[in-house]
């Protein structure tokens, strides 16, 4: 059995996993499973995780990976996109842990609310709200960008996958990037990596 991936590409949190597992040759079997059909809430995708969400990772022995920044630490380990130095690492997890508190409950929310449910009137002042929020994250982004080639030393690591996966669809969170000169050329960079892939 390979390793089985339960997500949709179009999930920025599922396409960290894809592009990782593209980039480090990782074979694996994708079995779709969409939010909007209601998939991750039947008693069986429950039973492998709890809290409902893509996505999943099955390894083949069975265990069961959950929480996509863990996941690529899971699998980036010994690899080139996790510094083996602690303090490098420690700055991974920073961003990552930014990402996941301050970035992604923003902009992918937006997103959503925009692109996947076409942004019906019921949530229009969620979305709204979710602005000021937006663009704060995006201006810590550029602050470090704006000076650096990445975002953890001077190498591509798993921090710039984390964020990547939203950043590069701001747009269809209604978000303008031209004010970001640094976050528009890192995108740039990161889309040249080798073995990256587009996320549809
Ligand atoms: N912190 C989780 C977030 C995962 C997440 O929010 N997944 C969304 C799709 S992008 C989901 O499954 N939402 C369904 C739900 O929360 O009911 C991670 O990084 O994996």
């Amino acid at each position: 059995m390979p390793v089985v991936v339960y997500g949709d590409i179009l999930s920025g949190n599922c396409y960290k996993i894809a592009l990782l597992f593209s980039q480090l040759g990782i074979a694996h079997e994708w079995r779709e499973v969409l939010v909007t059909r209601g998939e991750t809430r039947t008693a069986d995708f429950l039973l492998k995780n709890p809290a409902g969400q893509i996505p999943v990772v099955v390894l083949d022995d069975g265990t069961v990976l959950t929480q996509s920044n863990a996941i690529l630490h899971y699998f980036a380990n010994d690899s080139e996109l996790l510094p083996a130095d602690n303090l490098l690492r420690t700055r991974v997890l920073e961003w990552q842990f930014f990402e996941q508190y301050s970035h992604e409950p923003t902009i992918a929310v937006r997103r959503f609310i925009n692109r996947f449910l076409g942004l019906p009137e019921a949530r229009q002042a969620e979305f709204d709200a979710k602005e000021a929020g937006s663009y704060r994250a995006l201006d810590v982004m550029e602050k470090r960008l704006g000076e650096h080639e990445f975002l953890v030393a001077n190498r591509y690591t798993l921090a710039d996958i984390s964020l990547y996966a939203y950043t590069h669809v701001a747009q269809e969170a209604r978000l303008d990037l031209d004010a970001y000169p640094g976050i528009r050329r890192w995108l740039n960079t990161i889309a040249a990596q080798p073995g990256y892939i587009d996320m549809e």
